[in-house]
């Protein structure tokens, strides 16, 4: 399938063989159904590619190709299935820049800030799991005399993963590394606003994994990953996306006891304690800031720190040295070296976000930065510039509901009980961060927050190793660590001889 507009992105190279959207059973091929679907660039408002779209006859064929892999692909040695996942890391760092500048085209995130350093987690978390699997072993269980009994680690069959678009690179290895890892095949359902990254690295995948064990179909949540999420021979379903599909999923998962990870957003509370003084401090407590507040991935991750409590003490360091710094910040096309925040998504975000800023504006929030962008038709590109609102109730929507734009509400406190208090009034609780030196604090904090992940005194994000997920509910299950992998993708058996 060939692409008349991939002269416009200059050095951008599209995958190739890839744009036939559905990777089964060792190669690809175009859907059943004939349909394709346009991939926009969100700084520029135009096609990048058209990819192949997917249905549920498609999806059935992936599946089955993925049922026929899994007797033989489980039996083989971990540390087998570790090379080729080892194999998959290093040529993905052998692309790097090309896969990249895919990235960066259509996520919109800035190439230099976010997409080479996904890039380079993407190779990473897939040579971690090819390195610890070896690790999925059992245990001896002391039943008594005469009894000999061990557990091993099985692989469930077909795993059906469906991902986002806001990290699709790194979230597809963290899937496929821990599914293809523990012996489990795949099919992997990228998101249809960013499909193109995965579809390349799944080009560089094709003639590592035997036929059947890696299989991806790209095409809409609705024609594509509903029937996946359903499918009665999918064993176990791990969704990374919004609650409300998260709840559909679940629904459908259900329906035939499978298993299910979910991994659903957040609205993560930054805490700022009092002890927090003097240039050098404030200045690395505001970078954190930023970081948390992912402003250089326009807001859009599920660890966002989008809600900012400062203590009223340090209140007027922390704010203006804040203001400033994001000032700094260059809003820009994504494949621009100097640009450090690039476009939300699509036109949908784009539009909920200014929708998110108005009304808090219109609801008499007090805007420390930023403005209301302009409305989308008349956008260059889907830019919300960033903004900070002061004089806003933790109860307002904006400090509620996930915004996945780059809108940060900071509330002043001075009751720890009550910060703390705050920061847990939220069903989700997936991340938090706290800012302090005083180690008393900072352990009644972490004690006291209903968080999957706290951070004290960093924001950055997740390093393979950790066991990564959601509190209350924002998900189910564990990613990016062995115990992850074991948990989530395998069950116990246990054998017992009478000796
Ligand atoms: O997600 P969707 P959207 C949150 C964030 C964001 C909001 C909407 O708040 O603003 O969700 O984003 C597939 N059955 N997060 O609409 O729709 C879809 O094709 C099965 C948080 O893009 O959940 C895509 O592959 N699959 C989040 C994937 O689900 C379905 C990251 C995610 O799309 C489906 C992204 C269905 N019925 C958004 N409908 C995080 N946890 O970080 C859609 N999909």
């Amino acid at each position: 399938m060939s692409n008349s507009s991939q002269s416009k992105y200059g050095d951008v190279k599209l995958p190739s063989a890839g744009l036939a959207g559905n990777f089964i059973n060792g190669e690809w091929s175009r859907p059943i159904g004939g349909k394709t679907l346009a991939v926009i660039n969100p700084c520029r408002l135009d096609t990048i590619a058209n990819v192949g779209a997917a249905d549920a006859r498609d999806v059935d064929a992936a599946v089955a190709a993925a049922k026929a892999a899994f007797p033989k692909w489980r039996r083989r040695a971990a540390r087998e299935r570790g090379a080729m996942l080892i194999e998959f890391g290093n040529r993905i760092t052998a692309n790097a820049e090309e896969i990249a500048r895919i990235l960066a085209a259509e996520t919109g995130n800035a190439l230099r800030t976010q997409s080479r350093p996904e890039v380079a987690s993407t190779a990473e978390v897939l040579r971690y799991y090819g390195g610890v699997i070896a690790e999925q072993k059992g245990e001896t269980l002391p039943l008594g005399p005469g009894l000999f009994s061990y557990t091993t680690r099985e692989p469930f069959g077909v795993v059906g993963a469906i991902i986002p678009w806001n990290s699709p690179l790194v979230l597809a290895a963290v899937k496929i590394g821990m599914s293809l890892g523990t012996g489990n095949t795949l099919v992997l359902k990228p998101a249809e606003d960013a499909p193109l990254a995965v579809i390349r690295i799944a080009e560089l995948a094709a003639d590592i994994f035997p036929p059947g064990v890696f299989n991806v179909v790209t095409g809409e949540g609705l024609e594509a990953g509903a029937p996946l999420s359903q499918h009665a021979d999918v064993a176990k379903v791990s969704f990374t996306g919004s609650h409300e599909v998260g709840q559909k999923v679940a629904h459908a998962v259900a329906d035939r006891i499978g298993h299910l990870t979910l991994e659903l957003g957040g609205k993560s509370p930054c805490i700022v304690y009092p002890d927090v003084t003097g240039d050098a401090q404030i200045d690395t407590t505001v970078n954190n800031i930023i970081a948390a507040m992912r402003f250089a991935r326009q807001g859009q991750s599920c660890t966002a720190g989008s809600r900012l409590f400062i203590h009223q003490s340090a209140w007027d360091k922390v704010m203006p040295r804040l203001v400033e710094k994001v000032n700094a910040l260059k809003v820009g096309d994504a494949l621009d070296e100097s640009t450090d925040i690039g476009a939300v998504i699509n036109s949908e975000r784009y539009t909920a976000v200014c929708g998110f800023i108005k009304e808090a504006i219109d609801a008499g929030a007090k805007v420390e930065t930023g403005k209301l962008p302009p409305a989308v038709q008349d956008a260059k590109g889907y830019f919300p510039t960033p903004v900070i609102f002061s004089g806003v109730d933790n109860t307002w929507r904006i400090a509620k509901e996930e915004v996945f734009g780059p809108v940060l509400v900071a509330i002043p406190w001075k009751d720890e009980a009550e910060v703390l208090a705050m920061a847990n009034d939220t069903h989700y609780g997936l991340a938090a961060y706290v800012f302090t030196n005083d180690i008393n604090a900072a352990m009644r904090a972490t004690e006291a927050l209903d968080a999957g992940w706290i951070q004290v005194n960093r924001a950055g994000g997740q390093i393979p190793g950790m066991s990564y997920g959601g509190a209350k509910q924002s998900g189910i299950g564990a990613e990016y660590s062995i115990e992850g992998a074991l948990e989530s993708y395998t069950s116990r058996k246990s054998v017992t001889y009478g000796i």
